[in-house]
């Protein structure tokens, strides 16, 4: 079944096209057994009501687009128990240059944007390329409901529900061959629908890229939703990547194409600027930008007087789960 937003247009499955009745019991029953344990854990803690909430309930929906749910992820490091940030904020302060590079500016152009039809195509070293409709992505796994941080090499960072599935699943898909070593992300570059492609400030389209090892990571999240809803045009959608132990701009948006290859993808800014951007940008407080100390970052919301500057973690929080794959690389070189 299919449900028209009356917001976007975007035409997007119910829950129940998504999952089969059964294991969405399944998964419902789960969550409640997980969930008790996690509100538990957060109790025996320092964590107080919110996030004792955020455990224990699915996000609340902001009521502006259509619906989205996913089952609350239990990969290790998928859900973080820290504050979730105001939809209005995730929603309104952006990165999406193809609007502009004011963080306003995604909120205010991105309407144009025509999210339906949608096709992602997936091509180079596999067995099996081909186009896939969005409605056709969307089934490929269960969605799944992830709180990830998420900080852009600009200082800041926000906690977002973001509603997605493993990269992976579509990944083993597509039967990857001996000669993909990495993966290039390459969003929609379209200059009549998004006024700022075209212009001189980078190099359209907005080409980003993983090693095949960190594209396979559990972590790495082909997101459709956030906050239990499809994801607003400004923050991506119909498709986006959500990388979380590298800067922001990692997590490329609006992706029209998956591209498997031999050699290390040429990216958008790393084309730019590569003395400050180098290919794997993973989120690093000892390596400072060239032009600003990484040390330190703003969480959005969290920007009254008195507000202390948090200290940026090594890999964004995530060295448990994604360390291990830069062991005896020197991360002050590979930046
Ligand atoms: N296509 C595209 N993807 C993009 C960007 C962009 O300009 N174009 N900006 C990146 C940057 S710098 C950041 S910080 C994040 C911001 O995501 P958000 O607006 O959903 O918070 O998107 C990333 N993905
Ligand atoms: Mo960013």
């Amino acid at each position: 079944m299919l449900i028209k937003s009356s917001n976007t247009g975007f035409i997007h499955p119910v829950s129940s096209d998504i999952t089969p009745q059964a294991i969405y019991e399944q998964r419902r029953e789960w969550l409640r057994v997980m969930a008790g344990g996690v509100a538990g854990a957060a109790l025996a803690g320092w964590a107080g009501r919110d996030a004792l909430a955020q455990a224990s309930a699915a996000v609340a929906r902001p009521g502006k687009l259509a619906a989205l749910p996913g089952g609350r992820s239990n990969f290790p490091g998928a859900v973080t128990m820290e504050k979730l940030t105001d939809y209005k904020d995730a929603s309104t302060y952006n990165n999406f240059y193809e609007f502009g590079t004011d963080k306003s500016d995604p909120a205010r152009n991105a309407h144009t944007l025509k999210v339906s039809p949608w096709t992602v195509e997936v091509e180079g070293a596999v067995r099996k390329p081909g186009k896939y409709a969005l409605e056709d992505l969307l089934k490929i796994s269960a969605m799944e409901e992830r709180i990830y941080r998420l900080r852009c090499v600009e200082g800041w960072s926000m906690v977002i529900p973001w509603v997605g599935y493993s990269l992976s699943e579509l990944i083993k898909r597509v039967e990857p061959l001996g000669n993909a070593r990495f993966v290039e992300f390459v969003p929609l570059a379209h200059p009549k629908t998004m006024p700022f492609v075209g212009s001189r400030v980078l190099d359209w389209p907005y080409v980003e890229g993983l090693r095949m090892d960190e594209a396979m990571n559990p972590l790495t999240l082909l997101a459709f939703g956030m906050y239990g809803e499809v994801l607003p045009n400004q923050n991506g959608a119909p498709v986006r990547l959500v990388v979380p132990w590298k800067y922001g701009f990692k997590s490329a948006k609006s992706l029209v194409k998956i591209r498997f290859t031999e050699k290390e993808p040429a990216t958008a800014w790393n084309k730019a600027a590569a003395q400050e951007y180098g290919f794997y940008s993973n989120v690093n407080p000892n390596v400072d930008h060239p032009r600003w100390s990484q040390a330190t970052e703003r969480r959005i919301g969290e920007d009254g007087l008195f507000a202390k500057k948090r200290k940026t973690l090594m890999f964004n929080g995530y060295e448990a789960q994604v360390g291990q794959m830069y062991a005896g690389m020197d991360l002050k070189k590979n930046y």
